[in-house]
């Protein structure tokens, strides 16, 4: 009786975690061809815009290609004029890399 108990419930374990990777893998079966860079954009709020520095306060989520968790931050923008697009209190979606050492918004849309 044990022995089945026990096979029993490495059957419900091995379910669930098929279930958890065809979730995962399901990203890439949608059929469009998107570009790599929108495809990596974050989530983010607008805090605080300083249209004078050129630069945008955001709290973000993820940032998996600068190796970032979560927080609240000030970053430079590639274009000035990205920071006419958004105003404080907006959701944005947006990708960050490095540029020239700073920290840099180089992709930046409303959420929708
Ligand atoms: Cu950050």
């Amino acid at each position: 009786m044990k022995a089945i108990t026990r096979i029993a419930a490495a059957l419900v374990l091995s379910a669930a975690c098929t279930a958890v990777f065809a979730q995962h893998g399901g990203h890439d079966g949608d059929g469009h061809a998107r570009p790599a860079a929108t495809a990596e954009l974050a989530d983010g709020e607008v805090k605080k815009i300083d249209r004078e520095t050129g630069k945008i306060t955001l709290r973000h989520g993820e940032l998996k290609n600068l190796n970032m968790a979560p927080m609240t931050m000030v970053f430079r923008v590639k274009d000035a004029a990205m920071l006419d697009q958004v105003k404080a209190g907006d959701k944005v979606r947006f990708s960050a890399d490095r540029v020239n050492g700073a920290l840099t918004v180089v992709q930046l849309q409303a959420a929708q």
